[in-house]
């Protein structure tokens, strides 16, 4: 089916092969814990996905195994944004299929730079 081919996960992980640098990406950020790049289908004219160098599925895997990156990724995030679009932004975390999850390697979507609607879509 072609919504599972779109799925990518373990050990087809595309954004650990970003952050090995194994795969191009437009790199805007790289410490230590997270990487951030911009989003190859930009939904908004700031579009950016924060990932951990490590692999986890999704918000609640790196919360608990890793505190320290996920504070990271939101600061880096904050940053983005501050830097982008004043500092007004969304965070992202997709998880699971049915809400559009398609990449299993946990990633947060910052973007801004438009009005956004509420409640999404
Ligand atoms: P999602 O929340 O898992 O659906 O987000 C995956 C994002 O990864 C999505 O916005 C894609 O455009 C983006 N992406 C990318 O930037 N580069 C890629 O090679 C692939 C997906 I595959």
């Amino acid at each position: 089916m072609a919504e599972v081919s779109r799925v990518q996960r373990a050990p087809d992980d595309l954004f650990l092969k970003i952050v090995a640098g194994e795969v191009p990406a437009t790199i805007v950020h790289s410490d230590d814990l997270v990487v951030a790049f911009e989003d190859v289908n930009p939904q908004a004219p700031v579009h950016v996905l924060v990932v951990p160098r490590e692999r986890y599925e999704n918000v609640a895997e790196l919360a608990a195994a890793s505190p320290q990156a996920l504070a990271r990724l939101v600061e880096v995030a904050q940053r983005i944004a501050d830097e982008r679009c004043g500092g007004e932004y969304r965070l992202v975390f997709n998880t699971g299929t049915a809400v559009g999850q398609s990449v299993f390697h946990v990633h947060g979507h910052v973007l801004g730079g438009r009005d956004f609607t509420w409640p999404p879509g």
